[in-house]
C-alpha cells in the first residue's frame, strides 16, 4: 500500500464516526429553507451536500482543503526549477487534508507512471470516431470505455462489505487520473495535428508529460499544472461535480460517474465557456478590423451581444459575487509569459469594460469574470488555438475534484440521492395559502 492510501486509510476511519455522530445526534436539527425560487430556479444556495474537498465562499472564491490558491501554490512541493505544484501532491493533499513531503508527492508521482498505459481498445475507439466529432464527446467516450477496467465493479459483483468500498474506488480513480492526461493529449494531436501522436515520457510528472505529450515546450508544462489545479474543484454543487456525485452515488463505478460529470461539463453555460469565450473574442477582434478595439468599440460589440439575447462568456457566476480568484491566478499568469500578447490584452480590456455594462444592463447578479475568461488565452498563446478541445483541458483538471469527492462519497457511506419532487398545481395551491398536505 502506497503512503497515500495508508494515510486516506488512517484518514477515513477517523472521520466516519463524525459523520455518524451527526447523524445519530442532529439528524433532525434544520439548516435550510427552500423558497419556491429555489425549487423552480435551480436550486441556489440551498445547503443539501457535504463535501471537505473545497468551499466556494461568495466574496473570497474557492478554497481547497481550506487553502485559497495563492497558499495552495506556494505551501505544496514545486516541481524543481518550475513555478507551480505538483498535481500528484496536489491529489494527495485533496484526498488527505495534509500537505505532502517532496518524498510523498514523488511516491505518487511514481505510482501514476506505473498506472499510466491506456488501453489499446480505447485508442481504436478514438480513431474509430469521425475526425470532426466534439474533443469533449471523444474524452467521455474515452474515460466511458475504460469502464470495463473498473475494478469496483468487479469486487461489488463479487461481493464486498460496504466499509470496503472506498478501497477499489481509490483504485479506478487513481488509475483514471494516470490517464486521462494521455487520453486528452492522444485526442489532439489526432484531431488537430495531422495524427502525430507523442508517446508519454518515462518518470515525468503529469504536467511536464502533458507539456511533452501535447508537443508543446517550457512552460507550457507549468501552465498545465496550475490550470489543472485551479479547474479541479469548486465545491460540490457545480454542474460537473453534481453529476459526477450523483452518478456514483447510485454505485456506479468511478468511469461511469467521471462521464457523466465530463458531459454536464459540456455545456456552455458551464466548461464549454471557455470555448466559447474565444469564439466571441475572435468575432469581436474579426469584427472591429482584426485589431485590438477601442474601448468604445467593445462597449457597443458587448452591448450588442447583449441586447441580442446573448450571454456574455466568461462573465457571471451562480455562487461568486466577486472577480474569480481562479481567474486572478491565470492573469498572474499571463503577466508573467504573456504580457504583450495582443489577445491578453483584449481580455483585459473586456475586464476594464464589461462589468460596468453587465451592473448597467441589470441582469446578471456577478457582473465579473469567471475562470473561463482567461484561461483560453493561455493555451491559444502556446499554439493551442483549436479552441474546442479548452474543455477537454478543463475536464483534465476537474477529474482531480470530482475523485477526490467520490472516494471520500464511498468512504462515508452517503446514500443514494434522491430528492424529493412536486407538481406546480400543488406550489400554486401552497402559495395560495393552501395547507401542505401532499
Ligand atoms: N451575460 C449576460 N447575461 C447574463 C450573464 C452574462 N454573462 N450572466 C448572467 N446573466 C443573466 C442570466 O442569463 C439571467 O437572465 P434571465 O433572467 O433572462 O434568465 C440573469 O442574468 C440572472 O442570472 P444569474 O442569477 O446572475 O446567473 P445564474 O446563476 O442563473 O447563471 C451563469 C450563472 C454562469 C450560467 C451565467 O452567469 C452565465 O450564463 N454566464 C455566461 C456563461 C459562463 O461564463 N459560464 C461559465 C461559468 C463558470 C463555470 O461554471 N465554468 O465552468
Amino acid at each position: 500500500m502506497t503512503t497515500l492510501k495508508e494515510k486516506l486509510h488512517e484518514k477515513i476511519l477517523a472521520h466516519r464516526s463524525r459523520t455518524a455522530a451527526l447523524l445519530r445526534d442532529h439528524r433532525h436539527v434544520e439548516i435550510d429553507r427552500v423558497t419556491i425560487g429555489q425549487c423552480i430556479g435551480g436550486i441556489r444556495d440551498v445547503k443539501c451536500l457535504v463535501t471537505d474537498i473545497s468551499f466556494l465562499d461568495p466574496q473570497e472564491g474557492i478554497r481547497f482543503r481550506g487553502k485559497t490558491i495563492p497558499e495552495t501554490f506556494s505551501q505544496l512541493p514545486h516541481v524543481p526549477g518550475c513555478e507551480y505544484p505538483y498535481v500528484e501532491g496536489f491529489w494527495y493533499f485533496l484526498l488527505t487534508g495534509d500537505v505532502p513531503t517532496m518524498e510523498e508527492t514523488l511516491e505518487v508521482v511514481e505510482d501514476f507512471s506505473l498506472r499510466s498505459a491506456v488501453p489499446q481498445y480505447v485508442i481504436d475507439i478514438l480513431r474509430a470516431m469521425p475526425r470532426d466529432t466534439h474533443p469533449m464527446t471523444m474524452f467521455s467516450m474515452g474515460v466511458l470505455a475504460m469502464q470495463r477496467e473498473s475494478i469496483f465493479a468487479r469486487k461489488y459483483a463479487a461481493g464486498m462489505k460496504k466499509s470496503d468500498y472506498w478501497d477499489p474506488m481509490y483504485e479506478d480513480c487513481c488509475n483514471i487520473l494516470a490517464r486521462i492526461p494521455a487520453i486528452a493529449a492522444y485526442i489532439y494531436r489526432m484531431k488537430y495535428r495531422s495524427d502525430t501522436i507523442i508517446p508519454p515520457g518515462r518518470y515525468l510528472d503529469i504536467g511536464a508529460n502533458f507539456a511533452h505529450m501535447m508537443g508543446i515546450p517550457r512552460p507550457y508544462d507549468d501552465a498545465a499544472r496550475m490550470t489543472f489545479i485551479i479547474h479541479s474543484d469548486h465545491e460540490s454543487g457545480n454542474v460537473s461535480s453534481h453529476a459526477t456525485h450523483l452518478v456514483a452515488s447510485a454505485l456506479a463505478d468511478a468511469y461511469y460517474s467521471l462521464t457523466a460529470g465530463l458531459n454536464g461539463l459540456a455545456g456552455p453555460l458551464h466548461g464549454l465557456a471557455n470555448q466559447e469565450v474565444l469564439r466571441w473574442i475572435q468575432e469581436v477582434y474579426h469584427r472591429l478590423g482584426g485589431k485590438v478595439p477601442s474601448e468604445d468599440d467593445l462597449r457597443e460589440y458587448i452591448w450588442e451581444t447583449l441586447n441580442s439575447g446573448q450571454v456574455i462568456p466568461g462573465y457571471g457566476h451562480a455562487v461568486l459575487r466577486k472577480t474569480d480568484p481562479r481567474y486572478l491566478a491565470l492573469k498572474e499568469f499571463c503577466e508573467r509569459h504573456l504580457h504583450d500578447n495582443e489577445l491578453f490584452r483584449v481580455v483585459n480590456l473586456i475586464y476594464k469594460v464589461a462589468p460596468s455594462i453587465l451592473m448597467e444592463h441589470g441582469k446578471a447578479k456577478d457582473p465579473w469574470p469567471n475562470v473561463d475568461a482567461q484561461s483560453g488565452v493561455v493555451h491559444w498563446h502556446f499554439g493551442i488555438t483549436d479552441y474546442d478541445f479548452y474543455t477537454v483541458l478543463f475536464g483534465v483538471g476537474r477529474a482531480i475534484g470530482v475523485l477526490a469527492t467520490i472516494i471520500w462519497d464511498r468512504a462515508l457511506g452517503y446514500p443514494i440521492e434522491r430528492p424529493k419532487s412536486i407538481t406546480t398545481d400543488m406550489l400554486e395551491k401552497y402559495a395560495h395559502g393552501g395547507s401542505w398536505d401532499f
